[in-house]
């Protein structure tokens, strides 16, 4: 037991309450086409923002004052981090939130070395292990920090050095027995630093190659120690390296066709990516929906005029709707979910504030998911989409080649007329519901 959320009880449905630590939109029973909210949305908490993060900028370092922070931990890291994973749960047991994420390097000291780094990592999968089957929520993903190092600096499965290669290989192993261990419901990889900075030192063919081969290895062995879970990429075209292998959902796409790995991986889509990508968070949601890769959202914005990962909790209703609408037009998560990769800004220094933005963010997705649902429900946004494409019903015109499109044109003297695309109408219909 720690005392850091000392007199915070858990979090109620109360939409009539006047304080700030009550859910006014999220009921976690509510039903809504056809499924309770929670089982719906599949909330989980970020372990690295929420208990890792010192609040630093690239101005200045720490300004959270965390009792398992080395400068208060004393030398005992292990003793320390096993504070952070108490607090944690008992975050968890507030917000009652059904998952959780880390990176290895989140729940577990720095070691000394590859057998270190394993050591601290069992050690701490137990005594997490064993908080999860006293109650505590799930694992929704685990994941491997192939990036905080400066071993890492030049990348990881992409990095010039076999050596490094060997390192981050071995060190996803440990992470994906670990996620296996727990239950974990997806795996993720999100590249990281693989990228580059310069292309003077680059060998980009080569690199792709290796990253390639990364990928292959990680799956073959998740599916030797019979892990069932998704296995995920988490696409982002910047950040930290000036160009990332992993670009946008297209580019992950691609990638994956190409390595023969497109019906064994899917993504992960960040809306903050999506943003630094040039592109919606819808849009990225509904690409990889379409291309059958849609496997779970971090739910984290950008700041629109900052053009860098500010990582900051969702609170724009409209946005998280027409987000939700396409996940729901997928047919929801299966093994997926929301997971607040999300931030305090560094100046929310109290535990309280930690709460309170979870709190205000489940309830944004709340209301977000119960508009998308009214507008599915309602039906015009699809039927309006339906008769836009009516023409093509029972069309062979794609089963035909030029010369015969040429000839049928001429033959019934074709000679479309414009048809109304009824933006702003669908745009009225939109907010009618949010
Ligand atoms: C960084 C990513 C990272 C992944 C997990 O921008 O969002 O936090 O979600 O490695
Ligand atoms: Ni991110
Ligand atoms: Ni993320």
């Amino acid at each position: 037991m720690t005392d850091f959320f000392a007199d915070i009880s858990p979090i109620r449905f109360a939409p009539e309450a006047e304080d700030d630590l009550s859910f006014r939109h999220y009921d976690p029973d509510e039903v809504v086409v056809g499924k309770r909210l929670e089982d719906h949305l599949r909330f989980s908490v970020a372990w690295w923002h929420g208990f890792a993060w010192p609040g630093g900028d690239p101005f200045g370092g720490q300004t959270f004052d965390r009792p398992w922070f080395p400068d208060r931990a004393g030398g005992d890291t292990m003793a320390a981090a096993k504070l952070k994973a108490d607090a944690a749960f008992e975050m968890f047991a507030i917000l009652g939130q059904p998952f959780f994420c880390f990176h290895d390097a989140d729940i577990r000291p720095e070691g000394d070395g590859f057998a270190g780094n394993t050591a601290n990592l069992e050690e701490m999968v137990d005594y997490i292990g064993a908080k999860m089957e006293a109650g505590g929520p799930r694992l929704l993903w685990g994941t491997a920090n192939l990036f905080s190092h400066r071993r890492y600096m030049a990348g990881a499965a992409t990095n010039p050095d076999p050596d490094v290669f060997a390192f981050a290989a071995a060190t996803v192993k440990t992470c994906i027995d670990a996620t296996h261990r727990l239950g974990g419901a997806n795996y993720v990889l999100w590249g990281g630093r693989e990228g580059y900075e310069t292309l003077l030192n680059t060998d980009l063919a080569r690199e792709r190659q290796q990253a390639g081969r990364f990928l292959c290895m990680a799956v073959e062995y998740a599916r030797k120690i019979g892990f069932e879970g998704a296995i995920l990429i988490e696409p982002k075209p910047q950040e930290p390296t000036k160009h990332q292998y992993d670009y946008d959902v297209a580019t992950v796409y691609g990638f994956l066709k190409d390595f023969g790995l497109e019906g064994e991986v899917c993504v992960n889509v960040e809306q903050g990516h999506a943003i630094l990508a040039g592109h919606s968070f819808e849009h990225e949601l509904a690409l990889a929906a379409s291309l059958g890769i849609f496997g779970s959202i971090d739910m984290n914005r950008n700041d629109y005029q900052s053009g860098w990962d500010t990582d900051q909790f969702p609170n724009d209703v409209p946005e998280v709707a027409r987000a939700y609408y396409e996940v729901l037009r997928a047919g929801g998560f299966t093994t997926g979910g929301t997971n607040f990769d999300a931030k305090l800004r560094r100046q929310s220094l109290d535990p309280v504030d930690l709460i309170a933005a979870h709190v205000g963010a489940m309830d944004v997705c709340a209301r977000g998911l119960k508009a998308a649902a009214r507008m599915l429900e309602d039906g015009a946004l699809e039927a309006a989409r339906a008769a836009r494409y009516a023409g093509w019903d029972g069309s062979d015109l794609l089963d035909l080649d030029l010369a015969a499109i040429a000839e049928r044109v001429e033959e019934q003297g074709l000679n479309p007329a414009p048809v109304s695309g009824r933006q702003e109408r669908l745009e009225n219909i939109v907010n009618r519901y949010v």
